[in-house]
C-alpha cells in the first residue's frame, strides 16, 4: 500500500471516529428531558393551614401535555436579609422532547412552612430562571367571630345595629371590624349588610389582600 493511501485511509478513520460520537448523541438528543421554565399565568400559589397551625404553600402548575416531569424538595430555604420572613421553594422542571399526548396536565406541589405566628410573610416558588412570589399575612390565633357582636353564636339583624351603636358611640370593637383594618366605621356595615344578603359568604372579608385565619 502507498503512503498516499494509507494517509487516506487515516483521515477517514479519523474523520468516522470524530464524527461517530457526535452522530449517536444527535441520536440521543432528539428524545430526551430538558430543563423548561414555566409560563407565570400557569402557575398558581396559596397557602393552606391544617387548622393545627401547620402551614403549606400549594404550588399548581399547569402543562399543556403530559410530557413533563417535575422533581422538587419539599423542604423550603428562607431568604436571608428581608424584614418580613420569605420562604424559597424550588423545582426541577422538565419537559421530554419526544412525542407526547396533548393534554391538560397539572402538578401539585406541596411545600411545608412549619408553624407560623401571626405576621407577614411571602412565598417564592422558583424553578431554573422562573420565579413567583405569593404574600400573605397570618391573623392571631385568638379566635373571634367576626359579625356575631353580641356573642349570642348567630351573625343577624340585631349584630348589624350593635355595628351602628359601634359607629355612632366611636368605639373599637374587633367583633365588628370586619375589613380587619383598625378601625369600625361605615365600610364595616357595608360589607356586614352584603354578607346578610349573601353577596360574600365568609367574615371578616378584606378585598385588597390574602389572609389567612386559624
Ligand atoms: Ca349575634
Ligand atoms: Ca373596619
Amino acid at each position: 500500500m502507498s503512503k498516499g493511501k494509507i494517509s487516506f485511509l487515516l483521515v477517514v478513520l479519523l474523520l468516522v471516529t470524530a464524527f461517530l460520537p457526535t452522530a449517536v448523541l444527535a441520536e440521543t438528543t432528539e428524545e430526551t428531558w430538558i430543563k423548561v421554565a414555566p409560563r407565570s399565568e400557569d402557575v398558581s400559589i396559596s397557602v393552606k393551614s391544617d387548622g393545627a397551625g401547620e402551614f403549606a404553600a400549594i404550588v399548581k402548575i399547569m402543562f399543556g401535555s403530559s410530557g413533563y416531569r417535575v422533581n422538587y424538595d419539599d423542604v423550603v430555604t428562607i431568604a436571608e436579609g428581608t424584614k418580613k420572613i420569605s420562604f424559597v421553594g424550588e423545582a426541577d422542571i422538565q419537559a421530554w422532547t419526544g412525542g407526547s399526548p396533548t393534554v391538560m396536565t397539572e402538578k401539585t406541589l406541596t411545600y411545608h412552612l412549619g408553624k407560623l405566628s401571626k405576621g407577614d410573610y411571602s412565598f417564592t416558588f422558583k424553578s431554573s430562571d422562573f420565579s413567583k412570589i405569593y404574600e400573605f399575612e397570618v391573623l392571631p390565633d385568638v379566635y373571634i367571630c367576626y359579625g356575631d357582636i353580641n356573642d349570642d353564636g348567630k351573625i343577624n339583624s340585631t349584630d348589624y345595629t350593635l355595628i351602628r351603636r359601634c359607629i355612632l358611640e366611636r368605639r373599637y370593637d374587633e367583633r365588628a371590624d370586619i375589613n380587619v383594618d383598625g378601625v369600625v366605621n361605615s365600610t364595616d356595615l357595608t360589607v356586614f349588610k352584603r354578607y346578610l344578603l349573601k353577596m360574600i359568604n365568609t367574615l371578616p372579608y378584606r378585598k385588597s389582600s390574602e389572609y389567612i385565619i386559624f
